[in-house]
């Protein structure tokens, strides 16, 4: 059973005049091409394709809104950190991702999407530091925790959670593949649905 049975996908903006209508709340996700950010929010929302696992990481350069229920949406960000990509288009991944976090007023958290067999980037880090700026929340799932084993998962959890506890961005293990860590990972989403908006600087 879905938790997210009306979930559709609503729109596609390559530049800052498509997005969505600036109204109600909407979580978005983020993370390296490749880290599993499909894949996630498919078996969060419980669908097989509603965003598409990529065979060629790093082409997608589009913001993609799925609506939950009207005036609560799921964001795909854009991946990053893809090694081929050339500079113009990087440039306009910048100034499209700046101009989302930076002017997004029903963005209420962030859900990084990390790789556990990479942990937390330079780029992760930036992405972290956006969201946060204006008092949004944020959570790091780390992800294909079905490669690691107890002892790797432990430790990359430890890590994480230590790197991210100043700025309070809670962290978790998950796993599409094993279905570890989806309840977990859709009560935060639930909570800051449904809490006040943090105030805005805080
Ligand atoms: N083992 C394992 N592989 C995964 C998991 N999630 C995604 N993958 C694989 O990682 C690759 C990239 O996944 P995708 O969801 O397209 O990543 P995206 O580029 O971040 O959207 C695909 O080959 C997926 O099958 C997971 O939980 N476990
Ligand atoms: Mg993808």
């Amino acid at each position: 059973m879905s938790t997210y049975p009306h979930i559709r996908f609503l729109t596609s903006a390559a530049e800052p005049g498509q997005l969505a209508a600036d109204s109600g709340r909407e979580i978005a996700f983020a993370g390296r091409s490749n880290a599993g950010k499909s894949s996630a929010i498919n078996a969060l929302v419980e669908r097989t394709a509603l965003a598409r696992v990529s065979r060629t990481p790093g082409r997608t350069q589009l913001i993609n809104f799925f609506e939950i229920v009207p005036e609560r949406r799921l964001v795909d960000l854009p991946g990053y950190g893809f090694a081929k990509v050339p500079e113009r288009i990087r440039l306009r991944w910048l100034e499209l991702m700046e101009h989302y976090f930076n002017t997004r007023e029903s963005l209420i958290g962030l859900v990084l999407i990390v790789d556990s067999r990479r942990g937390l980037g330079e780029q992760d880090a930036t992405m972290l530091e956006w969201a946060l700026a204006r008092g949004r929340r944020a959570h790091v799932l780390l992800t294909k925790s079905d490669k690691l084993n107890r002892q790797e998962s432990t430790r990359v959890l430890k890590e994480t959670s230590a790197a991210c506890r100043d700025a309070a961005v809670t962290t978790q293990l998950f796993s599409a593949h094993a279905r570890q860590g989806l309840e977990q990972a859709r009560g935060i989403m639930d909570q800051w649905f449904e809490q006040k908006k943090a105030p805005v600087g805080a």
